[in-house]
């Protein structure tokens, strides 16, 4: 997954016989607490990984955007300026098309571009493979324009390129840890204030390690349950009277659970609830260097997007279990789930083993076998 694999500098070369004008690249990301928490005004705490995409950019005055991708091989896409609108690119050339768009729609003049990507965030792993893709374009076409924008801003910008061009409900989550993860560090965001905060993270100084299995089982926030979750809070909002589910108090969560008219919403709300004070305690703990105590609140979230909030599949709750008994401190599906990746707090001492319990488990019940990575908080968007 090494951004040094990548050499978007000679497919650029080779598809538009000029040099480029900058490469620019934003990684791919885990969370590790604070599910389904963003687009009710929560708390999450992602961080970015070391995969990245990257992106070889020119301005042209041609008034197209013409755009070639690694993982594509073959002809040059090219799109008019003039039409771009959502609806009108459809496929992998919208995440890029739309994030043209969103940035021209927030004030950036862009009179052409030409575009050679390549991307070592694997694609449907709930790693947001489309998040980094999204950030690296906004941050090549700012950069192209002489522009430099907040981290936040790119991720606003490419939250409106995935939410209204691709039309993908998203919340601001990936994006965000995307554009404004820093190296070392994990991403305190609190989505109702838009204010963000870098925490310390270095699980290697404790002796553990993060592992990323990713189950290879594919999901998609576009088949509409991840938009029936974003409708059950907004009805729970409606319900109880609050602007955001984040209003919503721990200590007051029996009685608001008895104003709710039925058992499903009941969970969904109790999952959002919960899971914001589980991320409360996280950062509480690893701002006290505390990193060892956190693994049963990553289990305790995964319980929670399982049962109440009904977001986890058989793989990921095989691939939690499994780690768990083979060593983990902790583990949880992370993303927006029905499938994709989890996530697993490891002695590094047992990180091959707890790796190896997950593929064998695979093997016995007949499925794919699953990709484990260790991983670690990396950089965020940048030129490069
Ligand atoms: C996906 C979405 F894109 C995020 O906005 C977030 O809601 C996440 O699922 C669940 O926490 O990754």
């Amino acid at each position: 997954m090494s951004p040094a694999d990548i050499d978007v500098r000679a497919l650029f070369r080779a598809s538009f016989d000029r040099e480029p004008d900058g490469v620019f690249s934003a990684p791919g990301r885990v969370n590790l607490i604070g599910e389904h928490t963003d687009y009710s005004g929560g708390l999450v705490l992602p961080f970015a990984i070391d995969a990245r995409a990257v992106i070889a950019a020119a301005g042209t005055d041609d008034g197209l955007v013409s755009m070639v991708s690694a993982q594509r091989p073959g002809a040059v896409v090219t799109v008019p300026l003039a039409g771009l609108a959502p609806g009108a690119v459809d496929g992998w050339a919208a995440y890029v098309a739309g994030s043209v768009w969103a940035a021209r729609e927030a004030g950036v003049a862009v009179s052409g571009l030409a575009l050679a990507l390549d991307s070592t965030v694997p694609s449907g792993a709930g790693l947001s493979s489309s998040a980094a893709l999204e950030c690296a374009v906004v941050l090549a076409v700012a950069g192209l324009a002489g522009q430099s924008l907040e981290p936040l801003e790119v991720a606003r910008i490419a939250q409106r390129a995935e939410n209204a061009f691709v039309g993908v409900p998203c919340g601001p989550m990936d994006q965000t840890a995307s554009a404004a993860s820093e190296a070392g560090s994990v991403l305190l965001f609190d989505t109702r204030a838009g204010t963000i905060d870098h925490i310390p993270f270095d699980p290697g100084a404790a002796g553990l390690s993060v592992l990323v299995v990713d189950t290879r089982v594919s999901h998609s926030l576009a088949d509409g349950e991840y938009g029936r979750r974003r409708a059950s809070c907004e009805r729970a909002v409606d319900i109880l009277g609050v602007e955001q589910l984040r209003d919503l108090r721990l200590d007051d969560l029996a009685g608001t659970l008895a104003a709710l008219p039925d058992d499903e919403l009941r969970r969904r709300v109790r999952h959002v609830v919960t899971e914001n004070a589980r991320v409360v305690q996280v950062v509480e703990l690893l701002r006290a260097s505390r990193i060892d105590e956190i693994g049963d609140l990553l289990t305790a979230s995964h319980v929670s997007l399982r049962d109440d909030y009904d977001v986890s599949c058989a793989e990921l709750d095989v691939a939690v279990e499994v780690a768990l008994a083979a060593g983990a401190l902790g583990a949880r599906m992370t993303g927006g789930g029905f499938g994709g990746s989890i996530i697993a707090l490891v002695p590094t001492a047992s990180a091959a083993g707890v790796g190896d319990a997950v593929i064998a488990a695979f093997a016995e019940r007949g499925w794919t076998a699953p990709v484990v990575r260790p991983v670690s908080p990396a950089a965020g968007a940048r030129r490069d």
